[in-house]
């Protein structure tokens, strides 16, 4: 459920519109589990003001998990840290030269202190955030909590149904 008004479970703030193609999967499993999101663009190193405006604001708005995802020199999620104390999930993006280790390097180490819980690179990593934020969230919501099991359930079923299929096509 897209929201913009106040009690926002998660904001997912990336680099640039060009990091949408890699979060799109992502940001429609938080709608597929039942979480409340905002979705920002704004850039550490760009919009430096705005990306600390838009943590105050969702913190103000309830925000518990702060999902931070971009390529190169990836100093978004670390930045988001350093303003917030909920939870900061980030994801390395691919694009530049060194396609994605550059944002993987830049994301994960982090000095102690300032944590930051990075996922894979790319479309992996941005659905792994999307599920790991309804995990935290669902520690005290028993509807995400189920929304999680079901989708467990129905991965686990197509796991069984590929092989009933790959049987029926043995030689
Ligand atoms: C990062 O620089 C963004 O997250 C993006 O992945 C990368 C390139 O940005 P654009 O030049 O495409 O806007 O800050």
């Amino acid at each position: 459920m897209l929201v913009s008004a106040a009690q926002i479970d998660v904001v997912l703030l990336m680099g640039s519109a060009s990091d949408w193609k890699y979060l799109k999967g992502g940001v429609a499993l938080l709608g597929e589990l039942g979480l409340t999101f905002r979705v920002h663009v704004t850039s550490a190193h760009r919009t430096p003001q705005r990306t600390k405006d838009i943590v105050r604001t969702a913190e103000d708005d309830g925000c518990k998990v702060f999902i931070c995802a971009a390529g190169m020199a990836a100093h978004l999620a670390g930045v988001v840290a350093s303003y917030t104390l909920r939870p900061v999930l980030g994801v390395p993006l691919p694009g530049g030269v060194l396609d994605g280790v550059d944002a993987l390097l830049s994301t994960v180490q982090m000095p102690g202190g300032i944590p930051v819980a990075t996922f894979a690179v790319g479309s992996a990593g941005a659905k792994n955030a999307a599920v790991c934020a309804a995990q935290i969230i669902a520690i005290e919501s028993e509807s995400v909590g189920q929304a999680l099991r079901e989708m467990r359930a129905r991965a686990a079923g197509k796991v069984e149904q590929s092989e009933t299929e790959i049987l029926a096509d043995l030689p």
